[in-house]
């Protein structure tokens, strides 16, 4: 079978709710991926930020390899014993009193979105189904019907109505409007990507999550950060709210929480929050299995040990500092924050950042597009210097080819 051959197969049998590169990968390792021609590539996209430890991290696989030797489920109905060891680590490993383990990043910000609604009731004092959530226009937070609710792009949200209420949409990076926002009583929670990762890599002015977090306790309202694509040494700290200082009352973290390996999502927060939340009221199957456990500690121990968020922060820079330096009318605009960067793409003769990310594949190296002109370029966080040279040469020649 050659890579048309799959193409082909997933397009008969698979749902079509994707429209894939024409690209068939088959192995990866560290921040290459191989197609199923044998033919490696860089991957800038890294799952979107899912695998931020490099592609089969060994000792992430190797802690999953043990642990599902051993015991794999549980559900929560009983005990395990490495649920309260991971519990333990994630929770001393960013500094809350408590962890609600779940799977999905959907499922971290639908845990959040109930937290907060039942600490507006409980401990704000809202009436009863009357709390408000403020969120984002342009944001990203998942697929459920509630979170396409928050949403503002059409792609996401036509057709699946009625939708759930609740939520007031105001412009992102915008204080004033936030302030007015915060002005309703009740207002329960402000939710929030410190970086917009789908809106094209949009990064708010410097100060603005630290004024909106000031804002957010003035008001007596929960300030949630939905860091599941910048969390986790990404944008080159462990969390991208740390570059303002900022700690959420409520963190979400998902994709790399796991390096990739298994679905593995967590909501953070301190004791007069998460015990708002009695037993029977919230959970899921899978949430806090043991393989997950031992997946997360692995991959957050991996971060730390590998130092995973200084080499986003220190390349980052040269990525940006290099593609900056390009003399072409082809880029409109640099920006991003550690290893989670975008190329606005000046849009010409009819090629589109599609069309960029064709040849920047034929070239050797993947990424993808969003929106008709933006490209994402987030490599695993393991890229060493020279192969980020080499990537950013790759990208520099491709650009220049649609003269
Ligand atoms: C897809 C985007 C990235 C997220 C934030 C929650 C979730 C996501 C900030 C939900 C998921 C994904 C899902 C992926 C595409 C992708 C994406 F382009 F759509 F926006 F990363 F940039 N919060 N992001 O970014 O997490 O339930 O998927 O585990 O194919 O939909 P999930």
């Amino acid at each position: 079978m050659n890579s048309q051959d799959y193409i082909n197969r997933e397009d008969k049998y698979g749902a079509h709710n994707y429209h894939p590169l024409p690209v068939v990968l088959d192995k990866g390792e560290g921040v290459f991926v191989w197609d199923v021609e044998g033919k490696r590539y860089f991957d800038f996209l890294s799952a979107y930020s899912a695998v931020n430890q490099g592609h089969c991290n060994p000792t992430i696989v190797e802690a999953m390899i043990a642990q599902t030797k051993k015991l794999t489920l549980t559900s929560r109905a009983f005990y395990n014993s490495v649920l309260g060891e991971y519990e333990e680590f994630v929770t001393k490993f960013f500094g809350y009193d408590k962890v609600l383990p779940m799977n999905s990043g959907a499922e971290g910000d639908e845990t959040a979105l109930k937290l907060c609604r039942k600490w507006g009731y409980e401990k704000k004092g809202i009436a009863e189904n009357q709390a408000k959530i403020i969120v984002c226009e342009n944001n990203f937070h998942g697929r459920t019907i509630t979170i396409i609710s928050m949403s503002t792009d059409p792609d996401s949200y036509s057709g699946f109505g009625p939708y759930t209420p609740g939520f007031i949409k105001i412009p992102y990076n915008d204080i004033p409007a936030l302030a007015k926002a915060l002005e309703d009583p009740t207002v329960a929670g402000f939710l929030v990507e410190p970086i917009q990762g789908e809106a094209g890599v949009y990064v708010p002015e410097d100060g603005y999550l630290k004024k909106a977090y000031e804002l957010c306790k003035a008001k007596n309202v929960l300030f949630i950060a939905d860091e599941v694509q910048t969390g986790i040494a990404r944008t080159g700290k462990l969390l991208a709210c740390d570059h303002e200082g900022v700690r959420p009352d409520i963190l979400i973290l998902g994709k790399a929480l796991s390096g990739g390996l298994y679905p593995v999502s967590a909501v953070l927060a301190d004791n007069d929050i998460m015990m708002v939340i009695k037993p029977g009221e919230h959970g899921s199957t899978f949430g806090g299995n043991p393989v997950a456990a031992k997946v997360a500690i692995a991959a957050l121990s991996v971060i730390r040990d590998e130092k995973l968020a200084e080499n986003a922060e220190r390349l980052g820079k040269i990525f940006r500092e290099e593609l900056k330096k390009v003399q072409t009318e082809r880029i409109e605009l640099v920006r991003g924050k550690g290893l989670l960067n975008a190329v606005v793409i000046k849009p010409m003769n009819g090629k589109t950042a599609w069309d960029v990310c064709l040849a920047l594949k034929e070239n050797g190296l993947l990424a993808k597009p969003t929106h008709e002109h933006i490209i994402r370029f987030a490599p695993p966080l393991v890229i060493t210097e020279a192969q980020l040279r080499e990537a950013i040469e790759i990208i520099t020649k491709t650009i220049l080819e649609f003269k």
